[in-house]
């Protein structure tokens, strides 16, 4: 097919014209007559030097791409505002926290392993980083969706980064912590044990960004107007619920849609779906830092909610996609410092390290020190300095005045600080010797991991050993396999049990611990995923897989259900092109059954028509349709007439977990849908 309107050149190429008088240039201005042909010596001669419009485009394409984050390198970005809900005045003086105080916001959601182009679903933490413009400067909360960390101290940052990257000599696994070298170190670094155990849960695999929590990890302080400073851990809570995948779904995933995460965001922000979470705060004093069973600036432990409760004080939004990925979530610098009045960090070692650096890191990512001056990264209030020049330097300062004191006046004299409006770090008094070793208030390695792991229901029980099966099982050396088990043991002993069962390993001896497991603490419900799920099938998404003659009625019911409850609905039929339904009228499909696999969805229907579900249930992707959503414990709706297709994918036992549409009620479906899975069937075997 062509289109007349448009004149082609000689060799048949199309030279689409100008509209609304907007011409192509250079980017020095220069407008472009042809930007389908360079300059030659006649048709067929070679391409000249001279072509300056040429040079200049392929040399900015030449340079289009920028290091990578060294972590954090896959990533994805949107808009929003933050809106404070309570007086905190007595707490902070950040204007962020001023009562009804809106926002701007910025947040980046990434995994931390795999570089800029891996998939998704890999098994790891999710990076989960703030930036607040507010009026008196930029605030970033840069955390993870875990909230505690592998290691202690800065210092060993890089050898983690280096153990859980691809191998240097191999530059292989990607994106996944399922290696030796990932284990050797975790091995050998007993205070990550408890790290490890949210990284083997399936926090480490959520079902989206828009249904994870997300943690500052570090303790840091409120300081208010008075200069009383407090310590406080943020946390952020999704108003949609918890929500993870399992395993053998995020393996597929990643093969059939790669992009899952962002895509999930991106669909849910333009249909106009806006994801949120609230902002808590644990707020605690010294005495209570003191009398705590672990120490508050370990940053391999947490505080429980049972004992600080999380006060909940404002509420994110995220309404507004990027417009440009390069432009704002590539080149937005995040910083751990970036703190304005009213917040200050406390003296966690980990923390401290970062402090140093995000500045360092975005000099070599962003190439200057003028990254300040990107729009993504410049504050929405007034900025002053007399800081000058660089590289790149956008902006044109006029007057004599780059220094200060100066005695120049009016326009020419350049702004000063001022000691009661300015940031005041907290004066906390600080005295001792210099010394290079950690405080034995850290020794505990295992006793919250035991915490963690008696929170979990037996589901997730289940899940975690699977997860140490199935990463200690790619590791080549069994030394390997045996440490990790050996830490495990204080743990829990049929924690380690079952991982060693499944390892086809010899119990091994407890690895030396410095600190036995505390055996007293109490579990806490705040830690399990299944018991902070959500309250409705809102912002999840119903599969049906449906063919010609499918029956309308009950398929129209069933859409408006799901809608009605929040949801969203995709086809996937024989033919992206849709199918006719049984009163005669035609429904679009959104995938054909092979792009479309079960794994994409929350839920499944089985719907189709009675004359095609012979040939639906001959083709590999339908069986593999219904037969992984069986065995991912996903609810099934189905018709008789899908009775084809649950024989041919070897699903005979209908358990509760199915619901027959013919004799069940839509909305009453879409309510059972919000249990998400149906975790009593046994798919063990
Ligand atoms: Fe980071 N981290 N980190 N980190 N981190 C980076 O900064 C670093 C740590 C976190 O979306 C880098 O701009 C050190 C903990 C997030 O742009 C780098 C240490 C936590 C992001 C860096 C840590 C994080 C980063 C890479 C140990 C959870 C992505 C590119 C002392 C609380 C931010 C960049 C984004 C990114 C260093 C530990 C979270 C190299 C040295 C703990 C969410 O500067």
């Amino acid at each position: 097919m062509t289109d007349p309107t448009h004149p082609r050149g000689l060799g048949d190429e199309i030279h689409q014209p100008v509209e609304n008088d907007e011409f192509m240039t250079s980017a020095q201005g220069i407008p472009v007559s042809d930007d389908q042909n360079s300059l030659r010596v006649g048709d067929r001669g070679p391409t000249l030097m001279e072509d300056f419009l040429a040079r200049e485009k392929i040399f900015h394409f030449d340079h289009e791409r920028i290091p990578e984050r060294v972590v954090h390198a896959r990533g994805y970005g949107a808009r929003g505002h933050f809106e404070c809900t309570e007086d905190l005045s007595d707490l902070t003086r950040a204007d962020v926290f001023a009562k009804g105080r809106k926002t701007e916001t910025f947040v980046r959601f990434s995994t931390v392993a795999g570089n800029k182009g891996s998939f998704d679903l890999a098994r790891d933490v999710r990076g989960f980083a703030v930036k607040f413009y507010t009026r008196e400067g930029n605030w970033d909360l840069v955390g993870n969706n875990i909230p505690v960390f592998f290691i202690q101290d800065a210092i060993k940052f890089p050898d983690l980064v280096h153990s859980v990257k691809e191998a240097p000599d191999r530059a292989f696994p990607q994106a996944q912590s399922a290696h030796d070298n990932f284990w050797d170190f975790a091995g050998l670094t007993p205070e990550s044990i408890h790290m490890t155990l949210w990284q083997m849960s399936d926090r480490a695999i959520p079902r989206s960004f828009r249904f994870m929590e997300g943690f500052g990890v570090h303790t840091f302080r409120l300081v208010n107007a008075e200069g009383d400073s407090h310590f406080v851990k943020f946390h952020w809570k999704p108003t949609g619920g918890l929500q993870s995948v399992v395993w053998n779904e995020a393996v597929k995933i990643n093969g059939a849609d790669p992009d899952f995460h962002r895509r999930d965001l991106w669909d849910a922000i333009n249909s106009g779906n806006p994801p949120s979470w609230d902002l808590g705060i644990q707020v605690f004093d010294d005495k209570f830092a003191e009398e705590f069973e672990f120490d508050v600036l370990d940053p391999t432990k947490l505080v429980p909610e049972e004992q600080v409760p999380v006060r909940i004080v404002g509420r994110l939004t995220l309404d507004t996609a990027v417009d440009n990925d390069f432009a704002q979530t590539e080149q937005v610098a995040f910083h751990t410092q970036n703190i304005p009045p009213g917040i200050d960090v406390s003296n966690d070692p980990l923390l401290q390290g970062r402090n140093f650096s995000y500045l360092d890191t975005q000099l070599s990512r962003l190439g200057s020190t003028n990254f300040t001056h990107l729009p993504v990264n410049a504050p929405r209030c007034p900025v002053a300095h007399f800081q000058r020049d660089g590289a790149m330097q956008p902006t044109v300062p006029t007057g004599r005045a780059n220094y200060e004191p100066n005695s120049w006046t009016g326009d020419e004299r350049g702004p000063r600080a001022d000691a009661t409006k300015g940031y005041r770090s907290y004066e906390a008094a600080e005295q001792g010797p210099k010394v290079r070793h950690r405080s034995a208030t850290f020794a505990d390695h295992y006793s919250q991991a035991r915490v963690f792991w008696i929170s979990q229901t037996p589901v997730e029980q289940e899940h975690i050993v699977a997860a140490y099966v199935f990463e200690l099982s790619k590791c080549d050396k069994e030394s390997v396999r045996a440490r990790i088990v050996s830490h495990l043991r204080h743990v829990d002993e049929q924690l380690a049990a079952d991982v060693a069962a499944g390892l086809g390993l010899d119990l091994p001896e407890p690895f030396e611990a410095a600190v036995a497991t505390r055996t007293d603490l109490p579990g806490s419900d705040a830690l399990s995923i299944l018991k902070n799920g959500p309250s409705s099938f809102a912002g999840r998404k119903l599969g049906i897989l449906t063919c010609d003659g499918a029956d309308a009625e009950v398929l129209n019911a069933v859409q408006q259900a799901v809608t009605d409850a929040g949801g969203t609905v995709e086809v996937i039929a024989p033919t992206v092109g849709g199918v006719t339904l049984s009163d005669g009228s035609h429904l679009p499909a959104q995938q054909r059954v092979e792009g479309g696999p079960s794994v994409l969805y929350d839920a499944v229907a089985l719907l189709p028509g009675d004359d095609c579900a012979d040939d639906l249930a001959r083709k590999a992707s339908a069986k593999d349709f219904v037969s992984d959503a069986y065995a991912h414990q996903k609810f099934i709706g189905h018709l008789p007439a899908a009775a084809p297709l649950l024989a041919a994918a070897g699903v005979d036992a209908v358990d509760d977990g199915f619901v027959d549409l013919s004799a069940t009620d839509a909305d009453a479906f879409v309510a059972k849908l919000a249990a998400l899975r149906f975790w009593e069937r046994d798919v063990t075997a």
